[in-house]
């Protein structure tokens, strides 16, 4: 293994501001807003603030599908977060989420606010407010809640630490490549080995365990995340290529991969979604063209 130039760590770390990082600009070791804004309120019953990262993309999934099945409470306003901006340690979000990462949601259905954070947790509450896309009897229930917090547990391996030493560090490090390679080939086969024997994650039936699994995974074997598609052989990965393939196709997951979206082809991006028709009539080659 190629010796990278040897790091000796101080005794006591202090923050160096400008460490090469993609990221470098908005990291810090502190949490709190950096800036009082508030944050906008549209009129329908749920309030979203994100962006159409793989972790945004899990609840705008899941909140097309809700509508799509009928659910009419489930309408919602997606509010635009630029997290490169640093809009997520404003005091508005911050209040909804002390964590400041997208997303985060604020129920308003109620006689009282009810905010969410951890995409998650998110998708847990929507799922069961609304009696749908998780199933009720125990042993499948158990199934559907092991697989969402399997990829609350995994998925940083692959972004925070695969993602992050392989496409975003200021070096590229053989070890912590590798280290985080392998863990991710490791969660792939997991997931491969499981749809070998279901047709979707949680067993029989489509849940918010696809949803929360799809963007991440379905999105590397897609080749839409750190361009590693041939580094990592995803086309090995022949079931989950099966499975992400299926979620793809259908029209709510479409649409909710549009939400928040700031990069991609002008006709993919919805930078604010306050009405089903905002998908016909308000996606970004059409504001460049008013
Ligand atoms: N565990 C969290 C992770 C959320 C997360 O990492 N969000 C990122 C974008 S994908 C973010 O907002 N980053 C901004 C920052 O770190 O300042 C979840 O699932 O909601």
């Amino acid at each position: 293994m190629s010796n990278p130039s040897e790091y000796v760590p101080p005794k006591v770390w202090s923050w160096n501001k400008d460490n090469g990082g993609r990221f470098a600009n908005i990291n810090r070791p502190v949490s709190g807003p950096t800036h009082d804004k508030p944050l906008p309120v549209g009129r329908h019953p749920l309030q979203l603030y994100s962006l159409a990262t793989p972790n945004g993309v899990k609840v705008t999934v899941l909140l097309e599908e809700l509508l799509a099945a009928g659910h009419h409470g489930a309408e919602y306003d997606a509010w635009l977060i630029r997290i490169g901006e640093g809009e997520q340690f404003g005091s508005g979000f911050v209040g909804v989420n002390p964590n400041s990462k997208i997303p985060a949601l604020v129920d308003r259905s109620g006689p009282a606010p009810i905010r969410v954070f951890e995409s998650g947790a998110i998708l847990l509450y929507l799922a069961e407010k609304f009696g749908a896309f998780m199933p009720t009897e125990p042993a499948a229930r158990a199934e559907c809640l092991s697989w969402l917090f399997w990829q609350m547990g995994s998925a940083p391996y692959l972004g925070g630490g695969f993602g992050h030493f392989y496409a975003y560090a200021p070096t590229r490090i053989e070890y912590a490549i590798d280290r985080f390679a392998m863990e991710t080939k490791r969660q792939l086969d997991v997931l491969d080995k499981r749809l070998a024997e279901r047709e979707y994650i949680a067993g029989d039936d489509y849940t918010i365990a696809d949803i929360a699994i799809w963007p991440w995974y379905g999105g590397l074997v897609n080749g839409w995340l750190y361009d590693a598609a041939e580094f990592l052989s995803v086309q090995d990965y022949r079931h989950v290529r099966r499975w992400a393939d299926m979620i793809g196709e259908r029209a709510a997951v479409q649409r909710g991969r549009m939400v928040n979206r700031t990069f991609g082809e002008l006709s993919s991006q919805l930078h604010e979604r306050h009405d089903a028709s905002d998908f016909d009539t308000r996606t970004q080659d059409k504001q460049d063209a008013v």
